[in-house]
């Protein structure tokens, strides 16, 4: 099925740690060898020994458009031909910030970073250095790139001090963060009890991506609000994953919600190295150059990703119709997937928020980390593999969602509901 793929994978293996310049590509938590990618067509993938296949990844995120938009491919070929990178500021960067502040009404300003790690890392220190304080909760399960102080086992009990969950991290570089449970307010509650005044802030998923897609329960997000808003502390929505992907505007115009900062990435890129972090004013203007806060880079605004982003989103924001397309879309996909479960009698939950799904080999319901854990990880994988071979290129991990495109149709999705439930035969038995 993949010597091509085996082949390219022994090569790279040799000049790149794991073959994969990103550790979850080398789907090691499907107990296989990475499939390598010859080109992207809308919602297609087609893979180095010619197999096609219906993409659920998405590359994590990013292609809400789907794989080579002719916009977005012609806004990055327009903008290389000026040159690729200038090191000084371009009137792109300037537009991109003002759709993104008009976007989101909980941001006055933004500033343009390279990757969602960068974004989160100084959203964080912003926090810091607009409270003066240090202590920053974040929730087991939810990811916010690999920036030192977030690479962050839970502690063992709700409120001790986490040890890092790196080689590599100092215990001092950790020992300012504080894990806590997904969906539980009384666990944030006594933080604040014990901590309150040396809370920075809160940094979350409103709707969790990298546990597997886990949504919040109701009034979680409000409690959260409520709480940071009493003791001063940030409020810090990491929208990488949930940014221009639930809705135009992120997760805080679906639940009405204002954090504080709000994390940028992936579709605001349009598949290019392009990330944001923005706030209101008063808390923009602790950032360097205008205040103490410092951040910087190279590549920052890159006018050929700013380029991409811009071409995403104005595409996307040009279509009236495009989030209920994804709404109907992936409503068909979760609901085609619980029947193909019940059918099968097999244990699965399947959840889902927008064009985000995950499919748990448990019962449900999955509400945090914990409950992710205890699904059938084994027979994910085999799962992952039997759909491979039918055809449908899923994320190669259970804490992944699945993502679903505009480019992603009606057939795709049938053809993909009913690649599942043969796959769910298979591995049922064994
Ligand atoms: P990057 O540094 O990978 O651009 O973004 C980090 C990040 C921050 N916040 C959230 C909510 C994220 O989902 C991510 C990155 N997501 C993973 C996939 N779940 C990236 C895939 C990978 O690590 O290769």
């Amino acid at each position: 099925m993949y010597p091509k793929s085996e082949a390219a994978f022994a090569k790279a293996s040799a000049v790149i740690p794991g073959g994969v310049n990103s550790p979850v590509r080398a789907f090691k938590a499907v107990n296989a060898k990475p499939i390598f990618i010859e080109k992207g067509e809308g919602a297609l993938l087609f893979d180095v020994d010619g197999n096609e296949y219906v993409d659920y990844i998405g590359s994590w995120g990013p292609h809400l458009l789907g794989h080579a938009h002719p916009a977005i491919i012609e806004a990055v070929v327009e903008a290389a031909k000026r040159s690729t990178s200038f090191g000084a500021p371009t009137i792109a960067e300037t537009t991109l910030a003002e759709l993104l502040v008009e976007a989101l009404p909980s941001v006055d300003q933004v500033r343009l970073v390279n990757s969602g790690t960068e974004a989160a890392m100084s959203a964080i220190r912003l926090a810091r250095g607009f409270t003066g304080r240090d202590l920053i909760i974040k929730f087991a399960g939810c990811y916010h790139g690999h920036a030192d102080c977030m690479l962050i086992a839970a502690g063992s009990g709700a409120l001790t001090h986490g040890k890092p969950s790196s080689a590599g991290v100092p215990a001092g570089t950790v020992a300012d963060t504080i894990v806590l449970p997904y969906n539980d307010l009384a666990a944030v509650e006594e933080a604040f009890k014990l901590h309150g005044t040396k809370i920075a802030g809160i940094i979350l998923e409103p709707v969790a991506g990298n546990m597997g897609c886990i949504v919040p329960q109701r009034g979680y997000l409000e409690g959260l609000r409520a709480i940071t808003e009493k003791h001063g502390s940030m409020l810090i929505f990491d929208e990488v994953m949930t940014g221009f992907r639930v809705a135009w505007g992120g997760a805080q115009r679906v639940f009405e919600i204002t954090p504080d900062i709000t994390v940028l990435g992936k579709v605001i890129g349009g598949g290019m190295p392009l990330a944001a972090f923005g706030a209101r004013q008063e808390i923009m203007d602790c950032l360097s150059p205008v205040g103490s806060v410092y951040q910087a880079g190279t590549l920052s605004g890159n006018p050929v990703a700013t380029a991409a982003g811009y071409a995403a989103l104005s595409t996307i924001k040009a279509d009236p119709k495009f989030y209920d397309r994804l709404e109907v879309l992936g409503a068909r996909l979760a609901h085609g997937l619980e029947e193909a479960a019940r059918e099968v009698e097999i244990d699965a939950h399947i959840t889902r928020f927008g064009s985000m799904i995950t499919i748990f080999f448990r019962k449900g319901p999955v509400l945090n980390v914990d409950d992710a854990n205890a699904s059938d990880m084994d027979r994910f994988g085999r799962f992952h593999a039997e759909m491979l071979k039918r055809g449908v290129y899923l994320p190669p991990a259970q804490y992944e969602a699945w993502f679903i495109s505009g480019a992603h149709t009606f057939e795709m999705i049938d053809a993909t509901i009913a690649a599942a439930k043969d796959a769910l035969q298979v591995v049922k038995k064994n």
